[in-house]
């Protein structure tokens, strides 16, 4: 019979072997191992820990858009763009430190209704800067993704050759939200492309709303791109926006629709005489292209250099800009307020509930309103204390 090794010394027959011929078994049972309650606790082993992606820090995104790095760029609008505390923080401190490098650019605003071609145009217009040898960040101020739905897609779609260009930066819009700041944000964002290095920022938005006026508010040239149409339709236009351009392009004058474009210039024209011009010292004036078969695209280039050669030497370009970081400051002390009231934790807690009294008549709107500033400056009373 070979012998047991030493661990399985203890080892015994099973019961039904046959003791007289032991050799015709290889069965044992073995005996078991007596196990101490401090052997059986489990270990606390971490299995899944949770990756903390940290992203770059303030010196690497100041480093790196310096160098016009575009990851580091991207990463520096996204941190403007965020809503977070620590991220405004964040982003304040890069920009105190880029503000040296900014302000070379020129800040060109492009408006229109949904479909007059602005993102084709922006497509032709940004690939003949590119090809001119300069750089191009376009920046999206752009409510329509609510309102028309996914243009943002389109736009990636029509901008395709654009997006392509290694000279070129295209970045989609923040989002609203109901805390705003879509001002600072755009604001904050031209600023980085200036500091990374951009010649040209085109900063698009759908013509609706009150984005023209903010877009007018941070650009150096406001452009409004518009299709053909009948007279009756321009007189009816809203007088105010074409107050705020620099220049009017009729867009797509091509094929049969060229002779309606030339017609409809000249009616903009007419009406152009009348108003008060948006820059002092120029003259708005209407003009046609086709920004699908690029044909004056370079007149625009041609009228936004002699509007900036006009300004420039009449000083109006830099008292505009002058105006403009004063408007950033009422701008920012606008958002900081709302953000201030609507994370308030009393304003939080009582906001719904105001809303649905207020819904089902058993409150006025001026008591609600009159009870959540209470609230609101009381807690801002104790913090101060
Ligand atoms: N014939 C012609 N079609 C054009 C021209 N420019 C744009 N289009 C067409 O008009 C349509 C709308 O163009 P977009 O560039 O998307 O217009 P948009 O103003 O950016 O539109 P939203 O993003 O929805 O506000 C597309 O089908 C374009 O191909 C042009 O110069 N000529
Ligand atoms: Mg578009």
């Amino acid at each position: 019979m070979r012998k047991c090794p030493n661990n399985m010394a203890g080892d015994k027959r099973p019961e039904w072997s046959d003791p007289t011929q032991p050799e015709k078994f290889s069965s044992v049972v073995r005996k078991g191992v007596e196990v101490k309650a401090s052997d059986t606790e489990v270990k606390k082993t971490v299995r899944f820990k949770k990756k903390t992606v940290s992203g770059p820090s303030l010196e690497e995104l100041y480093q790196g858009v310096l160098q016009g790095d575009r990851t580091m760029l991207a990463r520096a609008i996204t941190l403007i763009e965020s809503n977070a505390e620590h991220h405004f923080k964040m982003s304040q401190e890069l920009l105190h430190k880029l503000l040296p490098y900014t302000g070379k650019a020129l800040r060109i605003g492009i408006t229109g209704v949904p479909g007059a071609g602005k993102s084709t145009f922006i497509e032709s217009f940004g690939t003949y800067l590119c090809d001119l040898g300069l750089k191009v960040a376009v920046l999206a101020i752009d409510p329509s993704s609510s309102i028309s739905g996914g243009s943002i897609l389109g736009d990636k779609t029509r901008m395709e050759k654009l997006t392509r260009n290694p000279r070129a930066f295209i970045r989609p819009s923040p989002s609203e939200g109901k805390l705003g700041g879509v001002h600072r944000k755009t604001k904050e964002s031209m600023l980085v492309c200036e500091a990374a290095g951009f010649d040209v920022i085109l900063v698009e938005t759908v013509g609706v709303g009150q984005n023209e006026v903010i877009v007018r508010d941070m650009v150096d040239f406001f452009m409004l791109v518009v299709l053909t149409g009948a007279g009756d339709e321009l007189q009816g236009m809203k007088k105010g926006i074409m107050e705020l351009a620099d220049g009017i392009f009729v867009n797509k004058a091509d094929g049969d629709n060229k002779i309606f474009a030339e017609k409809t210039k000249e009616e903009y024209n007419r009406i152009l005489h009348f108003l008060q011009p948006a820059t002092r010292g120029w003259q708005t004036r209407a003009y046609t292209c086709s920004a699908l078969y690029h044909e004056g695209i370079d007149n625009v280039w041609n009228v936004i250099k002699a509007f900036e050669k006009n300004t420039k030497a009449s000083g109006v370009f830099y008292d505009r800009r002058r105006w403009q970081q004063k408007q950033w400051m009422y701008s920012m002390i606008n958002d900081q307020l709302r953000m201030n009231f609507y994370n308030n934790p009393h304003v939080k807690e009582l906001l719904p509930k105001f809303e649905n009294e207020i819904i089902a008549g058993s409150r006025t709107v001026a008591s609600a309103v009159e009870l959540l500033f209470k609230e609101f400056y009381q807690s801002m009373n104790y913090k101060q204390q």
